[in-house]
């Protein structure tokens, strides 16, 4: 099945036509503590393997769409303009050709307060945004289930910004992917706390996109990575049900670092890190060994973010002066 079709199936009888003049939604980034690497069909954004994220709270996209006058879709991103054919405008246009009915162009107006293309998730945030402000402006009344489905064709980890808190993507079994989507998990951890450390905000040199493909296409590790996330999802819902946080750490940290070595064994080499990536990876093993419960994870880029508790707090920002702490 064709993503087109996929969406034809969710809006059979939906209205097509805009309710209100313009619609305007808030998606959360969200931050895999079991990632998302590799997937089984790259059209629909299906996955290889079960992941889990948490949200984080406010950080993350607000979309305002309406329906343009002009024969072309206009894209403005931050507050500025964006040419038609930078790879942004064109990827969104792509994703709004799905909806679109003949000649029915689009106004939609973007900000984010993270980083774009830093590995802070930002495509994630983005898309579920603006799948829910379509669902608003048409009034299509889709449940939390349809939407999470609509926002992984446009980025996969987007099926997983729709909620607050900690949430896991089914990988789903079926070809047309109609049970591969993200759902909300039950556990409640208030004193949880995420710590961005931003290393550069340039954008990378490899899409994850990229990267997950070569990651699977040549890294002779890719064939253990279903093994691992089983492991690692396994202590993460352990650790999340009992408030374990070294298990929970420890869990999220070694499957960073899985992610990263197929990386490093692909063809050729995917390396996000930066010098300072590392260094501040040693940090936090120092700190860890001398009794600082702090743990890490890293996505498709520099930068790193912290998971600790609430109560070290303090300690983590003295030893991180630039830290941006997150209570998701
Ligand atoms: C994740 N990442 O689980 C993993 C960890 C990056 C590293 O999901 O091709 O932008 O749009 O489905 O969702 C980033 O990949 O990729 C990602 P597409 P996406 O958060």
């Amino acid at each position: 099945m064709k993503p087109k079709q996929i969406v034809e199936l969710i809006l059979t009888n939906k209205p097509r036509i805009p309710v209100i003049p313009q619609a305007t939604a808030f998606a959360p980034a969200n931050i895999a503590l079991c990632k998302y690497w590799g997937k089984r069909n790259n059209e629909l954004n299906l996955p290889v393997t079960d992941s889990l994220s948490i949200a984080l709270a406010n950080k993350g996209a607000t979309t305002t769409i309406s329906i343009s006058q002009l024969q072309h879709d206009e894209v403005k991103l931050n507050g500025e303009l964006i040419a038609t054919e930078t790879e942004f405008a064109k990827r969104l246009s792509l994703f709004l050709d799905l909806f679109r009915t003949p000649h029915q162009y689009f106004s939609i107006d973007t900000s984010s307060n993270i980083p774009i293309a830093a590995g802070l998730a930002s495509s994630a945030s983005g898309f579920a945004a603006l799948v829910k402000a379509l669902n608003d402006l048409f009034n299509w009344q889709l449940t939390p289930t349809a939407l999470s489905i609509l926002a992984r064709l446009g980025s996969g980890s987007a099926c997983r910004s729709l909620w607050n808190g900690l949430v896991k993507w089914h990988a789903g079994r079926r070809a047309d992917g109609m049970d591969s989507f993200a759902e909300p998990l039950p556990y409640q951890w208030s004193e949880l706390r995420i710590g961005l450390l931003l290393v550069s905000s340039a954008k990378k040199t490899i899409s994850s996109r990229e990267a997950m493909q070569r990651s699977v296409n040549t890294s002779k590790f890719y064939a253990v990575w279903s093994r691992q996330v089983e492991e690692d999802l396994r202590n993460l819902e352990i650790a999340l049900q009992n408030h374990y946080f070294h298990l929970l750490g420890k869990a999220a940290e070694a499957n960073a670092l899985a992610m990263h070595a197929i990386m490093h064994t692909s063809d050729p080499v995917i390396f996000y890190s930066q010098p300072q990536t590392i260094e501040l990876m040693h940090k936090i093993w120092d700190l860890r060994a001398n009794g600082l419960p702090v743990y890490f994870t890293q996505d498709a880029g520099p930068n790193l973010k912290l998971l600790f508790l609430q109560s070290d707090e303090a300690v983590v920002r003295e030893s991180f002066p630039n830290i941006e702490i997150i209570a998701p």
